[in-house]
């Protein structure tokens, strides 16, 4: 990644510059950029440009360049509503300077920010490493420095040796029964492997593609398949639906929840964490995910037939065959406490249990049915239970069954199929209401509750809604709204943090994620978002603040604001990638 010699560099000419100002006791002062919340990876030529700034003396602010040469004189404008600390921010917008070229905002009486560059595909480099991220994920293979870089590591948890657990015992494979179940991708900070986590996770990479597919075949990774003639985003999906397979039990089709130790692993490297592995119980919730993701992935790769012969037919048998088994047990909850109570050796890893399945069988039947163009999923499934538009999380697929129906719609009819459009449209028609008002004038902070473990995942799923309302209507607003997303991510937000390790002046650098606190390498493994800012404090880490978007440390046993996720990445890759494919469109909302 050449850039990063670009950051590195621009980082000392910065350190030069503050340096230089606080010396000098010119108009900087120490810190000053930290007040200065912008999106830290920069800004395209034509589109919205925010800065948030936290406090300032006057009413104007400058764009400069690095010889301070003033290039854009602003007006700060104060917010509409205060932040979640009771607060006033200043807005500084520049979106009337287009000229591309490296600067700094200055504020005078507070300083510069740190150094940002304007122009074209300037997310480029991002929006691809938030996809190779999920290559260092990678169980069951060494990592290699021609791919990996400095983050090579060895293997981790081959899984050829996998026990039933007795929670998991069938006639035929009865508890202790040894499977097979390699690849796929570490679920988080933690080695184990989660069906339905990984369901909404894959099925979000293979939506950026479906929708972006022109797009999506340029972007390469740089990884062991690359230019085997299947897109690199495909070549990474595949990594963990290969191992998705494997999760299915064969002699009936229902999916085991997930693959995990009993315990979760100490902080150490993959290759050292070698305790038992188990399957465990099989749900509803999980083979209806499975059930999803293999339609999707059949449609998908059904245009791969020479490189990928057979699989679109593997991957659409074995959606059937879940989907049947869901249908006979379509109420199997993973209870891990209750597991516990009847089988040893007790599971204490993480659960993902849910226990509403009207989603996930909306989810899958959308999918079959799009796949196969055949009526009867749909048949006997409520696909409007109620009035609400549930937000995508790992527990709450419903909209993925939306998105999928809507885009494809033409293919086969579904009465409800106006009632979804204008929902979605009003559902992203509610997320940009108001959010201008809001201290960082983003969608994101428009609500406290956006705030819980995995914030930052809401931002992100927030905008893949709205890249789904500009495909719906072709309205460039839902853009502009959804890059406010991204910069959030980014910076401009009320930590001040860049959430991707990585990337951007102040990124995260102490994820809860074991390879990351345990390769001897300073920097963390790049392009992983970090969970964001929760009050919640599960871990049991103080954090410097509770108030709710300031409610985040960069410290590694706080897990519940900084461990990061294969979901949280996914949502960030959607947005980051859709936003690059459709930068021409981005545009100012008045
Ligand atoms: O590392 C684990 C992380 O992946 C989980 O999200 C989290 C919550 O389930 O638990 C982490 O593991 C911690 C465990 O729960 C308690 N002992 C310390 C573990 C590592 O910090
Ligand atoms: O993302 C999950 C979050 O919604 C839950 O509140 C939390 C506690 O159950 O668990 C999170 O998922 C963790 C999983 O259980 C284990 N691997 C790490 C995940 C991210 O922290």
């Amino acid at each position: 990644m050449s850039n990063q010699y670009f950051r590195n560099a621009c980082r000392l000419i910065f350190l030069f510059i503050a340096l230089f100002c606080f010396c000098s006791n010119g108009y900087g002062q120490q810190g000053s950029e930290t007040k200065i919340r912008l999106d830290q990876v920069g800004f395209y030529p034509d589109a919205p440009k925010i800065a948030v700034i936290l406090s300032a003396n006057d009413s104007l602010f400058y764009v400069q360049t690095a010889e301070k040469t003033t290039v854009f004189t602003g007006h700060l404008k104060k917010s509409v509503k205060p932040d979640f600390a009771g607060d006033y921010t200043l807005i500084g917008d520049f979106t009337a300077f287009h000229k591309t070229g490296k600067y700094l905002l200055f504020v005078p009486g507070l300083g510069y920010s740190y150094p940002f560059e304007i122009n074209k595909n300037v997310h480029r480099e991002i929006a691809a490493a938030s996809i190779k991220a999920y290559y260092f994920m990678r169980a069951s293979t060494a990592l290699d420095p021609k791919f990996a870089g400095k983050w090579a590591r060895a293997e981790g948890h081959p899984d050829t040796v996998v026990l039933v657990h007795p929670s998991a015992a069938s006639d035929k494979r009865p508890a202790g029964t040894v499977i097979s179940s390699p690849r796929g991708w570490y679920d988080a900070g933690d080695y184990n492997k989660y069906i339905v986590n990984s369901g909404i996770s894959t099925s979000t990479l293979l939506s950026l593609y479906e929708d972006f597919p022109a797009y999506m075949k340029a972007v390469k990774l740089n990884i062991p398949e690359s230019g085997n003639g299947v897109p690199d985003i495909l070549n990474e999906v595949l990594w963990n639906l290969r191992w998705m397979l494997t999760m299915q039990d064969p002699n009936d089709g229902g999916v085991y929840h997930k693959l995990t130790n009993a315990e979760f692993d100490k902080f150490e490297m993959p290759d050292k964490a070698t305790a038992p592995r188990y399957v465990v119980q099989k749900g509803t919730a999980a083979t209806l995910d499975f059930a999803a993701v293999m339609a999707q992935a059949s449609r998908i790769f059904r245009k791969f037939p020479n490189e990928l012969p057979g699989l679109a037919d593997s991957c659409l048998k074995a959606a059937n065959s879940a989907w049947d088994w869901a249908n006979k047990k379509p109420n199997i909850a993973y209870e891990q406490n209750a597991i516990n109570q009847k089988f040893n050796p007790k599971i204490n890893t993480g659960a993902y249990g849910d226990r509403y399945f009207s989603d996930e069988f909306i989810w899958a039947a959308s999918e079959l049915t799009v796949t196969t163009n055949l009526p009867k999923y749909l048949e006997g499934i409520k696909l409007l239970p109620d009035d609400r538009m549930p937000l995508p999380t790992w527990s709450q697929v419903r909209l993925l069954g939306y998105y999928t129906l809507v885009k494809n719609a033409g293919t086969y009819s579904v009465k409800e199929l106006p009632e979804i459009k204008k929902r979605l449209i009003t559902f992203a028609d509610s997320l940009v209401a108001g959010a201008h008002e809001t201290a960082y004038e983003t969608a994101m902070d428009k609500s406290r509750r956006n705030f819980n473990w995995g914030s930052n995942s809401i931002a992100g799923n927030e905008g893949v809604a709205l890249i789904q309302a500009y495909k719906l209507t072709g309205d460039a607003k839902y853009l502009a709204y959804a890059l406010d997303n991204l910069d959030y991510l980014l910076g401009r937000n009320g930590t001040g943090y860049c959430y991707v390790t990585g990337y951007g002046f102040k990124p995260s650098m102490n994820p809860h994620h074991r390879p990351s606190q345990s390769d001897g390498v300073v920097d963390p493994v790049p392009g992983l978002l970090v969970g964001g800012p929760n009050p919640g404090m599960q871990d049991g880490v103080k954090l410097p603040s509770t108030v709710p978007d300031e409610a985040y440390i960069d410290d590694y046993h706080a897990y519940a604001a900084n461990e990061i996720a294969i979901n949280w990445n996914a949502p960030l890759a959607y947005l980051a990638n859709a936003l690059e494919a459709l930068q021409d469109k981005l545009k100012p909302v008045n």
